[in-house]
């Protein structure tokens, strides 16, 4: 038996090619849609048609002709092969003869010839699968990336719609160029529309015509405005009598344990006041261990308190020091059980001042949030933290402006004592408009 493959464009082009070379007698088992040539994996080719065709050679079945098979009728023959190749049990009845063994043993020949390029079709298959997956994968992260790229030009342009919706008004008004620039650096910044465009307004009242063209001019307006508008303590103050006693409270987090380890080493180290330390931070042991490393190295005393009557107690017992500090527990400012603590520990102490401890990375919502919370107690100043984190700071200036509150320090990383400054007007302007980079 002669088992072989045929292609052409159609059908009858492929049975053209099966007749000529094997006849009219050959018998079709198969037929498929095959790839022509063309890409690695002939994906590109045309589809052609792919037969197999088998012959009977000289009327036996053997491949040359030489196991004859007189046990089946000729028209049977071809049925009970293809009966074999599926894998068929022979029929019942079939002689299992030395003569039908051979015919068995041919077949399977055959069969494996038949199968070789089929595994050579399946070995191919598979690495058009892997292919396709590999591609299908890179457009999967093509698509990720496309996704990506259109929600931040959805961004952009919802950004650009609000600052050009925003510009229009202004523009409407007839607004200088100069101020326009100036109130979308200040948004840009972070600072609230309504307080930006406030003071854009009350510069068109106050800067005359001529002054209004130069944009130096404009801009130092603009900061001398800020600057009457922040507030800041300049720092700690030592009381002609008695002692300052400071207590960081805030959010979780923010920094409160660093700072008051910055605050003291400034005050002991650069002021040479007495300091000591207190904690009332006690649920948690690192915590306590934290502030106890930073007292050691500075030669600080450190008391830990659990409670109002310990605090008052640890506050006696230090009538002698310039300064202390108070570090607590971060509090959720949305816990009301937490917050209520805090206000009894530090109720009716009127010595005490509280130094509310906030993020600039927080968002300006929150920071107003947080701060209408603590602002239950009577907050005496306000320490912003992580400045070396944050991008813009337009917040600081939306919570001076909603809160007035003066701000005493900044923190700008996470080194002691290194990373505290006193805030001051010009530094806090300058944060936003850049005045000593312009
Ligand atoms: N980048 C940066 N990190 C800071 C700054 N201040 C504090 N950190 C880091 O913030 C983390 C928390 O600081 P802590 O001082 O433990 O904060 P906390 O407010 O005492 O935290 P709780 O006691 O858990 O509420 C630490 O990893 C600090 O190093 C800062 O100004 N900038
Ligand atoms: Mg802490």
């Amino acid at each position: 038996m002669q088992i072989k493959r045929y292609r052409g464009a159609d059908m009858a082009e492929a049975l053209q090619k099966v007749k000529e070379e094997l006849g009219a007698e050959a018998i079709i088992l198969s037929t498929r849609q095959v790839r022509g040539g063309g890409g690695k994996f002939g994906l590109f080719g045309k589809p052609l048609l792919e037969v197999t065709a088998a012959r009977d050679m000289d009327g036996s079945l053997g491949a040359n002709g030489d196991i004859p098979d007189p046990l089946a009728p000729p028209e049977n023959r071809w049925n009970r092969i293809q009966a074999f190749l599926r894998g068929d049990k022979p029929p019942p009845g079939a002689r299992e003869n030395g003569l039908m063994r051979q015919i068995m043993a041919k077949n399977r020949i055959e069969t494996r010839q038949l199968l070789t390029p089929l595994q050579d079709d399946i070995q191919e298959l598979k690495e058009v699968l892997h292919a396709v997956g590999d591609a299908h994968r890179a457009t999967l992260r093509e698509e990720e990336d496309f996704h990506q790229m259109r929600n931040d030009l959805v961004e952009m342009r919802q950004m650009m719609h609000r600052l050009s919706s925003n510009s229009a008004g202004l523009r409407e008004a007839n607004l200088p160029e100069n101020l326009l620039v100036l109130y979308q650096q200040l948004t840009f910044n972070g600072v609230e529309d309504k307080f930006a465009k406030r003071l854009v307004e009350e510069a068109v009242k106050n800067i005359p015509g001529k002054e209004m063209e130069d944009f130096s001019y404009v801009k130092i307006f603009l900061a001398r405005m800020l600057m009457k508008i922040v507030r800041v303590t300049g720092g700690i103050q030592q009381p002609t009598e008695g002692r300052k006693i400071l207590a960081l409270v805030g959010p979780t987090g923010v920094g409160k344990t660093t700072s008051v380890a910055k605050l003291a080493s400034e005050q002991a180290i650069k002021h040479k006041r007495k300091v000591s330390l207190i904690t009332v931070d006690t649920f948690r042991i690192a915590a306590v261990e934290q502030l106890k490393v930073y007292a050691r190295i500075m030669g600080l005393s450190l008391s830990v308190v659990t409670g109002k009557a310990e605090l008052k107690q640890a506050l006696a017992d230090t009538m002698d020091s310039d300064v202390v500090f108070i570090d607590t527990a971060g509090r959720s400012q949305r816990d009301s059980m937490q917050m209520s603590e805090l206000r009894k520990l530090f109720g009716g102490e009127q010595e005490i001042e509280l130094v509310l401890t906030l993020s600039t990375t927080t968002k300006d919502s929150d920071l107003t949030d947080i701060t209408r919370r603590f602002g239950e107690m009577p907050i005496s100043s306000v320490l912003f933290t992580k400045l070396d984190e944050s991008t813009t700071y337009g917040s600081l200036i939306n919570h001076s402006i909603r809160f007035k509150m003066p701000i005493g320090y900044l923190s700008t990383g996470q080194k002691v004592p290194e990373d505290l400054e006193v805030a001051t007007k010009e530094r806090l302007v300058d944060l936003l408009l850049n005045i000593s980079g312009a």
